[in-house]
């Protein structure tokens, strides 16, 4: 699907607004200065990065009303709208170029931007979610009100639709997501799993099975000829705190650092990968002073990245 000379186009999303931490808007500015550009550049492809996208204008607009900027539970929905809209229309332009989206996030609530414009450009596309968590909360069903915990029910267009969202279109069905990598979904959520027949596999599923035959079980399910394009959308905190501490809601028993690698490596291995989101990586956590942790976290970012784009073990 991809244009020769193969182009990752980096969006760098420097966005908190779907949930509570700060921090977490450093997480693409880190991932760049750690040499990431340099990596890809390596693997053979051209790289296209014209700094990260700083979302100022809409801030500013917005910024007279911030307080008031809650609807129901919902936390910031029309920032978090404008924000998406945009990176939607940039990922898409990208993808429509034949360019690889590689969106840095930032967190996860950017993906109703990212898989909005890698579906416009790629309709029959499926999308496959690495996560602790499912992000399935609907505008009804959500406890905390973080729109980061949400993306996926937006997407899918289930539960109420708020004003704001109008722009964002259902692009998502629910045979066309596959999960990898849960252990912490709220009741609802587990709920709206089951009533949409939504495939997962939980880190139960990968101990009992294994991480080779999750990702084959988890491809056969939305892409059984490996025929269509995939979109990889990774919120580090699927892997163990241990492997990766530095992100804001960390999952103890989650997937070690060559499951991660080895999901990453496999859909590289398909050729079908046309977008890729490498989301809530977050410097300022556990604390300031834990750099290890910072460095740990951002240089797994990097390699899941490298992982996904080519690097091979031998
Ligand atoms: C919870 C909620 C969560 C991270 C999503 C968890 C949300 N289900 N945390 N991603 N990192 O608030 O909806
Ligand atoms: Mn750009
Ligand atoms: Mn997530
Ligand atoms: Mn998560």
């Amino acid at each position: 699907f991809l244009s020769e000379p193969k182009t990752v186009s980096i969006v760098g999303c420097p966005f908190r607004g779907g949930q509570a931490r700060a921090g977490v808007d450093e997480g693409p500015i880190y991932l760049v200065k750690a040499g990431l550009v340099e990596q890809i550049e390596e693997l053979g492809w051209k790289v296209k990065f014209d700094g990260h996208h700083l979302f100022e204008d809409i801030e500013q607009e917005l910024a007279p009303t911030r307080n008031e900027d809650v609807l129901g539970k919902v936390k910031n929905p029309k920032l978090v709208s404008r924000v998406c809209e945009a990176v939607a229309k940039t990922v898409g332009d990208h993808a429509r170029k034949g360019e690889l989206p590689l969106t840095l996030g930032g967190d996860h609530s950017l993906a109703m931007g990212t898989v909005s414009g890698v579906f416009s450009a790629y309709p029959d596309a499926c999308l496959i979610w690495c996560d602790a968590h499912a992000d399935i909360n609907t505008v009804e069903s959500t406890g905390s009100g973080n729109l980061h915990g949400m993306p996926v029910s937006f997407l899918l267009g289930i539960g109420q639709k708020l004003p704001m969202f109008e722009w964002l279109k259902p692009v998502l069905k629910p045979e066309k997501i596959v999960y990898i990598g849960l252990r912490d979904v709220d009741k609802a959520e587990k709920k709206i799993l089951k009533d949409n027949g939504i495939k997962a596999f939980s880190m139960h599923e990968v101990d009992k099975y294994g991480i080779g035959k999750v990702v084959e079980m988890a491809l056969d399910h939305v892409n059984p000829k490996r025929t269509l394009p995939i979109h990889l959308s990774f919120d580090v905190d699927a892997l163990d705190p241990s492997v990766a501490p530095s992100t804001g809601t960390p999952v103890r028993g989650g997937l070690s650092f060559r499951e991660g690698h080895y999901i990453c490596e496999a859909i590289c291995e398909t050729g079908l990968l046309v977008g890729l989101d490498i989301m809530e990586v977050n410097p300022a956590l556990p604390n300031m002073d834990d750099k290890m942790s910072v460095r740990q976290t951002v240089a797994i970012g990097c390699s899941l990245t490298r992982a996904s784009l080519g690097e091979t073990l031998l």
